[in-house]
């Protein structure tokens, strides 16, 4: 099938990169945001999204004419919907926007069109919800309208680059809608198109990260052990990790972003009777920032009321300005109702604030005076801080290290007294 138009609904993390990349390889690309100020901001020539590389590819995609954004879909040959599933409350998703996006081309929709759902969904939300709200079109998806389901896998601090050569899963409610699918995405995707059905590729996606959710609340179950028996959890995973059939991840202070600690939560809510380890996983991982109070409280006689604490980092993981779901956030947090003087910062995303918490501009500011120094993220600046230099600025030699990031022989010649997650002391 050839395509010659395109119409994405959301320009957010996927839909922004995904409309820009298939304008800047011919297609005409109408992008679509419900929000004003979104669309004026790209109207405008900026981005509202960082990610490396995301507004020179915007540019691009604009001075070529191949794409306009809107608030109103139009008339296209192929609709991509890539809109957010947030998690609601009571832990199901919550499909407010994908429903909206489904109903708001219904008007637009012609026979041969290809509708794709690209954001993550719980199983047979393709099928059981998107379909029956385009067939209010008169047409009839499976027969004269193509419709599938292909889920982004893009790396946040990487989209770009994996959008292009990632595998790309393609269920597609029949074969000819997973083969129009191939089509489209066959215009840049330079990885594998896997064809399947829209099912499959939902599971797909809520597999791989309920994996790596699994696997991260296994390591921090191993942090936990570690610290019980005085042994360093980073050097028993780096010595386990030569085994070649085993691969454990990093433990640390929580699972945060927008997918990760979300996705698994749709396969509960699915079929809560055949998903007791998925969900305990996810109950031992959101435990996380308590698990982190605990160790900070045990290392500094029990009680936080007043301490001066120099919290860098809060983005939801390393070298990203996302603070979305961020456990650094949630552990700042806690600590300020602990009654602690709290100095955050974040190099990345300087405007971002926990209330009740001072924000530093300024790295030395955030460390000026402070008695603990905890590293919530392991941003790159961080882990080229020199110890003596930290030294001269604080008032106090502690640091709290919840990524096993830093150097601990390093750190402990300054003089500083380490406590790093999942590092237990040895009485020996
Ligand atoms: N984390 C750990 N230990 C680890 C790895 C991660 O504690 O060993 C934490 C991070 O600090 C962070 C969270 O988990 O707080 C998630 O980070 P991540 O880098 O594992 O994943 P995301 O959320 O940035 O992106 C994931 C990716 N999925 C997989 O790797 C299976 C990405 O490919 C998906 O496209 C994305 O979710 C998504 O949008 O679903």
């Amino acid at each position: 099938m050839a395509f010659q138009s395109l119409c994405v609904l959301g320009l957010g993390y996927i839909g922004l990169p995904t409309a820009s990349t298939f304008a800047n390889n011919g297609l005409r690309v109408h992008g679509v945001d419900v929000n004003e100020r979104i669309v004026a901001t790209l109207r405008s020539g900026e981005s509202h999204i960082q990610e490396p590389g995301l507004r020179t590819l915007v540019q691009a995609a604009f001075r070529s004419g191949n794409l306009t954004v809107d608030r109103q879909p139009t008339e296209a040959d192929a609709f991509i919907i890539a809109v957010p599933t947030p998690l609601l409350p009571n832990q199901r998703a919550d499909l407010s926007y994908v429903v909206a996006a489904a109903e708001s081309i219904v008007p637009y929709l012609r026979p041969g069109n290809l509708v794709i759902l690209e954001s993550t969904c719980p199983p047979r939300t393709t099928v059981d919800r998107v379909a029956p709200i385009l067939a209010q079109s008169g047409h009839t998806p499976g027969s004269d309208l193509h419709l599938a389901y292909s889920p982004e896998r893009v790396l946040p601090g990487n989209i770009l680059r994996e959008l292009i050569e990632n595998a790309r899963v393609i269920g597609g409610i029949d074969r000819a809608s997973a083969e129009a699918g191939r089509d489209l995405y066959g215009l840049f995707v330079r990885g594998e198109i896997l064809l399947t059905d829209a099912t499959t590729a939902e599971m797909v996606k809520l597999m791989e990260n309920t994996y790596r959710d699994v696997n991260i609340a296994l390591a921090n179950e191993f942090a936990g052990l570690a610290e019980a028996f005085g042994v360093d959890v980073w050097q028993a995973i780096e010595m386990a990790n030569r085994h070649p059939r085993v691969r454990i991840l990093r433990p640390g202070p929580g699972v945060g972003g927008h997918c990760i600690g979300i996705d698994p939560w749709f396969l509960v809510e699915a079929a809560p009777d055949k998903t007791p380890l998925i969900k305990q996983a996810r109950l031992v991982n959101d435990g996380r920032p308590e698990a982190v109070l605990d160790l900070m409280r045990r290392n500094l006689g029990g009680d936080l009321n007043g301490r001066k604490l120099a919290a860098l980092g809060l983005a939801y993981k390393a070298d990203v300005d996302d603070l979305r779901e961020s456990p650094a956030i949630a552990i700042v947090q806690e600590l300020v109702r602990a009654g602690a003087e709290v100095t955050t910062y974040e190099p990345l995303a300087p405007a971002g604030q926990v209330v009740g918490a001072r924000p530093a501009k300024e790295i030395d500011q955030a460390l000026q005076g402070a008695e603990a120094l905890v590293l919530l993220v392991d941003h790159k600046p961080f882990l080229a801080l020199e110890p003596e230099r930290v030294a001269a600025l604080m008032s106090g030699r502690r640091v709290f290290d919840l990524r096993g990031a830093l150097d601990q022989a390093a750190w402990r010649r300054a003089g500083f007294d380490l406590t790093v997650l999942g590092v237990g002391q040895h009485d020996d």
